[in-house]
């Protein structure tokens, strides 16, 4: 006897094919996700076996795009993450944080590919050695008609242009959240069959909470306006269940994966010692905010929405402010007074 019932259990892919992404128009799509999994499936295995693979400490060769000392695991990710797109034929070309410049793939099926991928293959570099959850953030965009030879310029555009956006993280447990525009779902990798599988869909983040996040140690240096909003969520005051609670685990994967499921508001803010900020725009703010506003949160940059900036360069940065609406509201409300400026 057969009963469909029984044992239902959709792999990432099954469940897109059916739910999200039906019909052959989005098949390339489809296929370009299977190829950032697949890398996300062996990056899961680097981490988890780190120290007794070597992979753990600093690697001496070079720093990032930022001038960052890179870690041995920051370049395995990298390495895995654009030879696995580069080996699909599903997309022209990557930024990625650990690229200086663009990388182009040459072959035939890259080079007729629709779309492009931004990408931070493994974020969280402080974490990456001590056994603390970091993750892959990665934004997907098309490539313009007009682009003969991709350049930089064609990544050039504004989030809410996004066609797809997920983060991996590798945590107690190996997660993919994806949004491809309609509402965030997530899937466990199972480490026994070494698939994903459908754990979460159409995640809602709450409207209000109480957990802020925020590198506090760098208090002093934050604008008046948000050290006031820091004093404000220390308050005590029953009505608004303050004061809240900090968590900040310094892994923006780990810090907005709790906020998606219990509320929060997540803060990387412009400071004294960073005009703009520390956090890259189109490989770490756009994708979360494409993610966290498909979740039904919000996600600014103090002034404006962040799914709006108008980007100048790949690897810009851009202060961001993002989690539970009423949240995000309220921390801007205080960026925006006068009263503080
Ligand atoms: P990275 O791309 O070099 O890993 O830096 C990004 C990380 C984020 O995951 C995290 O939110 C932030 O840096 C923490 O920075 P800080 O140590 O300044 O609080
Ligand atoms: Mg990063």
């Amino acid at each position: 006897m057969y009963d469909s019932k029984v044992n239902e259990k959709l792999t990432a892919y099954q469940y897109l094919l059916k739910d999200k992404l039906s019909g052959d128009k989005n098949r390339e799509l489809i296929a370009l996700l299977k190829d950032l999994k697949l890398a996300g499936r062996q990056v899961s295995k680097e981490l988890n076996t780190g120290a007794l693979a070597g992979s753990l400490g600093d690697y001496t060769g070079s720093k990032n795009s930022h001038g960052e000392k890179v870690k041995k695991l920051d370049l395995i990710a990298n390495n895995l993450f654009i030879k696995s797109l580069e080996n699909g034929g599903n997309c022209a070309g990557v930024v990625s944080e650990e690229n200086e410049k663009i990388v182009i793939f040459n072959n035939e099926n890259s080079k007729n590919s629709k779309y492009i991928v931004l990408i931070d293959p493994l974020d969280g570099s402080s974490n990456i050695d001590v056994n603390v959850p970091v993750g892959t953030i990665f934004s997907i965009l098309k490539k313009p008609k007009s682009s003969k030879k991709l350049t930089s310029k064609d990544f050039l555009q504004e989030g809410k242009k996004q066609v797809a956006a997920g983060y991996i993280i590798y945590g107690s447990s190996t997660i993919y959240v994806l949004t491809v525009g309609k509402g965030v779902d997530a899937f466990t990798l199972d480490p026994y069959v070494n698939e994903f599988y459908v754990s979460q869909t159409n995640i809602q983040i709450p409207e209000n909470a109480r957990m802020y996040s925020v590198n506090q140690g760098n208090f002093f240096e934050f604008p008046l306006a948000l050290q006031e909003y820091i004093r404000w969520c220390e308050q005590k005051d029953v009505k608004t269940g303050r004061p809240y609670s900090l968590r900040y685990v310094g892994s923006m994967v780990a810090d907005l994966h709790r906020s998606l499921f219990k509320g929060g508001l997540f803060i990387y803010s412009q400071a004294k010692n960073a005009p703009e900020g520390k956090l890259r725009l189109m490989y770490e703010c756009n994708p979360m905010a494409f993610i966290v506003e498909q979740a039904g949160g919000l996600a600014s940059d103090g002034k404006k929405n962040i799914l709006s900036i108008k980007p100048k360069s790949i690897h810009q940065k851009s202060p961001i402010f993002i989690g539970s609406s009423t949240m995000v509201k309220m921390v801007s409300k205080y960026l925006k007074s006068k009263l503080f400026s």
